[in-house]
């Protein structure tokens, strides 16, 4: 309960906020979008990692409220950056297991790309495959129901959640996130460089985008391009930045 009215508080005060990481074509060295991330600011407590409050807020019945905030905020904040002629980026936004199960996630979603004048491809909606895995059969429905306004489903953390094949394609995905466990000894580790390469090639089979995750060093780009991956996101091209630091990295690269 404690847990449960500081996190109402922080809402109310505006403790939260969003970072944007760049996410980078592999081909053309262009931004292609942002993946915002959630940031807690607790006045005592300093920086509270999402791995600890997103966890607390779905035990509390908040998540909903939380992924509410931070999809409008997103679309809102990807509306300011084209008002402001930054051109052609889409917004990704994690959604949380149990955002999964609210039956009016894709009305929300509607309401939200209406109010800021957003097209359903201007977003990306991000599902840790774990996530999707919990109740498959639940997001195979919730996945098609997004598909078919035109939303892109991207599944995040991908090779750790165990799905199959079958469920990949039922879940209409639209892009797979190379999770960065697997990324991270590409350079020393011939299982890794075996798992990536086998994920890239299949999704390309199967018609899937993939971008690579917690990329630091020119010699796992270099992996990553000759295998094909199509994106890259990490540390090399950028941290999480605020808004006003992410406008100036898109306008220093065009
Ligand atoms: O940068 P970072 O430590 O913030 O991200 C840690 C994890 O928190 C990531 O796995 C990310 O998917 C998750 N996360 C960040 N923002 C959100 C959010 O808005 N909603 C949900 N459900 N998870 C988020
Ligand atoms: O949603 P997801 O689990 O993908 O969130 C990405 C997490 O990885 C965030 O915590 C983000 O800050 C972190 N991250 C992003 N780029 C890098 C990177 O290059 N290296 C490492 N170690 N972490 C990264
Ligand atoms: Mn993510
Ligand atoms: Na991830």
């Amino acid at each position: 309960l404690a847990m449960e009215n500081a996190l109402r508080r922080a809402l109310e005060r505006q403790q939260f906020t969003l970072a944007f990481q760049p996410m980078v074509d592999l081909r053309s060295g262009h931004v292609t979008g942002v993946e915002a991330l959630l940031r807690w600011r607790h006045p005592e407590l300093g920086n509270v990692p999402p791995a600890e409050f997103v966890p607390l807020a779905e035990a509390c019945g908040l998540v909903g409220t939380l992924g509410e905030w931070a999809l409008r905020n997103a679309a809102f904040q990807l509306k300011a950056w084209r008002d402001r002629g930054l051109p052609g980026l889409t917004m990704a936004v994690n959604l949380s297991a149990m955002q999964l199960q609210q039956t009016q996630l894709p009305a929300l979603i509607d309401n939200v790309l209406h109010e800021a004048g957003l097209a359903p491809q201007d977003l990306e909606l991000e599902l840790t495959e774990g996530a999707a895995m919990q109740d498959p059969q639940h997001a195979v429905a919730v996945l098609q129901a997004l598909h078919e306004r035109g939303l892109r489903v991207s599944i995040d953390d991908f090779g750790t959640g165990h799905s199959s094949l079958s469920y990949l394609k039922r879940f209409r995905a639209y892009k797979l996130k190379i999770d960065q466990s697997f990324v991270r000894d590409i350079s020393v580790d011939a299982d890794d460089r075996a798992i990536v390469s086998a994920i890239i090639h299949m999704a390309s089979s199967l018609g899937l985008q993939t971008i690579a995750e917690g990329v630091e060093t020119e010699a796992q780009l270099r992996f990553l391009r000759q295998q094909g991956c199509d994106e890259a996101q990490g540390y090399l091209f950028s941290r999480p930045l605020s808004a006003v630091q992410l406008e100036a990295f898109v306008r220093d690269l065009q």
